[in-house]
């Protein structure tokens, strides 16, 4: 038995199993291994026929098997380094990876950071929250940034996990220490965990919805027709369908690339574009309900589009969108939200809109709000450096709407990254478009990088719900359009880390000055001073000025028994101060001794200062 081992089932199986890691099948090459060749787990040493003759002298075999061995963990070995180095070369970190990065900056800065779950999704993965920052963090004016707002947006997880890891590399230079004596920065990387995974699994597609088991076209069946990969490159892409009444034609300049035929202009299109698949449960829609619950992006309260596919049953219905929501509300200390997804406020500002800004349920962002979005826009793109970003109106339910909206803050969003304009390469008789179109321009962009196949040709199948029609499976790679290559996310985290850093120098900050005390007889002192924003971001948004749940700057005057105030409110509120811009107080006192008045908000820090009578 064991010749026949040895010279036969024995040998074999090794290359085997390197052949199984290297194909990227990890988990249970031994366990696969095992099961096929049972006679293989037997122990090395008993080594005999069951005879008991011996067929081979031990010591020979021995060292077969132990040459064997090493040859086999040292293929192994060297599989692991170029899987781990081809991981490192791919770059996008995944979940278990942006786990591991936060673990390692909570352990390496513990005076600096705070690393929490903040709940679970309903897959069971952690939403995490790291907070940066200097003592007690929650009396500190801060900014939350956050990622994965938007499942297929990578980018923005790198973006919020990159700024943690630059931030507190430089903590130990007096810039960013006296950052973090005076900012707190709460940041929530990855709030699309479940639909971010996509990306690494076996079919990509660029997928929003979380692990919550949806109806999307609400047909009493979950999941019933999803995308399937009809060509099996492991990417969902797009079909072609040839069609005379067809809405698309082909780009007069890049035959790969489909557009939009200009009825208006006499155009006439000749195929028809869908996602790759079939229609699995014969209801005549293809790919109606995939995997892919509910948006984090289609959850919020602003606009809320119930009834679509990924909003939710309801507003806020979701595990994530309900933790995030409800800790914010009780930090009232946030003054400003950055978040990284397809919503942009920040390379192009918004424009003033008085219709919709002065509806008694405000519309669009009011006058003094868009002054404000102008100079951090203006502040983004000094910083950035990137021209040409696309124009995405947020689409309701979501996050970067509610946060300025409902909850009452500076929202600022951006991709974090968007294919440049491309000019021709003479050299490749490359030449102008003659119709401008974001896919074209990518190819373009792509070929001038070098980035390798990001295209799928066109490749005609037998479609079963089409017989007889000519339909062509192939397209554009998920995911390139709207996430760089990983080589530019480096310097992509270096400048979006600088406007972090740059926007917390605009940060509210209240002081006292000009004060005067004047006694004008009868025991009476007339207290005057002004309360200034040092500060180029105003106190509060406009709209939170509005809003019961923005705690607006409190004055106080803290008399002693015998003092009393004449004229003057011993405890008032003030409306928003705007940047760079002051108010003045006074008060009639009769009495004599010490008083202080305080002055504060959570997002404009405190000031104290005493006066004697
Ligand atoms: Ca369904
Ligand atoms: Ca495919
Ligand atoms: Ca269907
Ligand atoms: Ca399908």
């Amino acid at each position: 038995m064991y010749r026949r081992a040895c010279s036969g089932a024995l040998q074999p199986p090794f290359p085997g199993i390197v052949k199984i890691i290297c194909s990227g099948a990890l988990q249970s090459p031994s366990r696969g291994f095992a099961a096929a060749h049972p006679e293989a787990t037997a122990p090395f040493g008993t080594a005999s026929d069951p005879s008991g003759e011996l067929i081979v002298p031990l010591l020979y075999i021995r060292q077969q098997i132990f040459d064997r061995m090493f040859k086999f963990l040292t293929t192994c070995t060297v599989c692991l380094i170029i899987l781990s180095f081809l991981n490192a070369q791919s770059g996008y970190s995944n979940y278990t990876q942006q786990t591991a990065r936060l673990n390692a900056l909570a352990r390496t800065y513990p005076q600096l950071t705070k690393l929490r779950s903040l709940i679970k999704t309903s897959a069971g993965k952690d939403i995490w929250q790291l907070s940066i920052g200097l003592g007690n963090m929650d009396s500190k004016p801060a900014i939350a940034v956050v990622g994965g707002v938007e499942g297929n947006y990578l980018i923005g997880t790198e973006l919020a996990i990159g700024f943690a890891e630059n931030l507190l590399q430089g903590s130990s230079t007096d810039s960013i220490n006296s950052l973090l004596n005076k900012t707190t920065f709460y940041i929530f990387p990855n709030m699309s965990p479940d639909a971010m995974e996509q990306y690494f699994a076996a079919i990509k597609y660029e997928r929003q919805g979380n692990a919550t088991v949806t109806d999307d076209d609400r047909d009493g069946k979950t999941n019933e027709d999803p995308f399937d990969d009809l060509d099996g490159n492991g990417k969902i892409t797009v079909m072609r369908m040839e069609s005379p009444v067809g809405e698309y034609k082909t780009h007069p300049d890049d035959t790969r690339v489909l557009v939009k035929a200009d009825l208006s202009k006499g155009e006439k299109g000749n195929y028809t574009l869908f996602t790759e698949g079939i229609d699995n449960d014969k209801d005549g829609v293809l790919n109606e309900d995939g995997e892919g619950g509910v948006w984090f992006n289609k959850n919020f309260t602003y606009k809320h589009p119930s009834f679509t596919p990924g909003s939710g049953e309801f507003a806020i219905s979701e595990l994530e969108t309900r933790a995030l929501a409800d800790y914010l509300y009780e930090q009232f200390n946030v003054y400003a939200v950055v978040s990284f997804c397809s919503n942009n406020n920040l390379s192009t500002p918004l424009s003033y809109n008085a219709t919709s800004a002065t509806q008694t349920i405000v519309g669009a962002w009011l006058q003094p709000d868009i002054k404000v979005n102008t100079m951090v826009s203006d502040l983004y793109n000094k910083t950035l450096n990137m021209k040409d970003a696309p124009v995405a109106t947020p689409g309701g339910g979501d996050f970067y709407s509610w946060a300025y909206f409902h909850y009452g803050r500076y929202s600022f969003s951006t991709p974090g990254w968007w294919v440049p304009k491309t000019k021709p390469d003479t050299t490749k008789q490359e030449k102008a478009f003659t119709l401008e179109d974001p896919m074209a321009n990518y190819l373009r962009w792509s070929g001038q990088q070098s980035l390798g196949t990001v295209f799928t040709d066109w490749k005609a199948i037998q479609h079963p719900d089409f017989p007889n029609i000519k339909v062509e499976v192939g397209g554009v790679d998920p995911f390139v359009m709207i996430n760089p290559p990983h080589k530019l996310v480096a310097d992509l985290v270096k400048k979006h880390s600088s406007f972090l850093v740059k926007l917390a120098a605009y940060q509210p900050e209240l002081d006292i000055v000009n004060l005067k005390t004047e006694k004008i007889g009868g025991g009476l002192t007339r207290i005057t001073l002004d309360i200034i924003n040092k500060g180029a971001l105003a106190s509060h948004s406009k709209l939170g000025e509005r809003s019961y749940w923005v705690k607006r700057i409190n004055v106080k005057l803290n008399t002693l028994a015998t003092q009393s105030v004449i004229s003057g409110k011993k405890i008032q509120v003030l409306n928003a101060l705007e940047g760079y811009s002051s108010q003045p107080l006074s008060w009639l006192v009769k009495g004599s001794g010490k008083l202080t008045i305080e002055a504060g908000s959570p997002t404009t820090g405190n000031k104290t200062i005493e006066i004697l009578l």
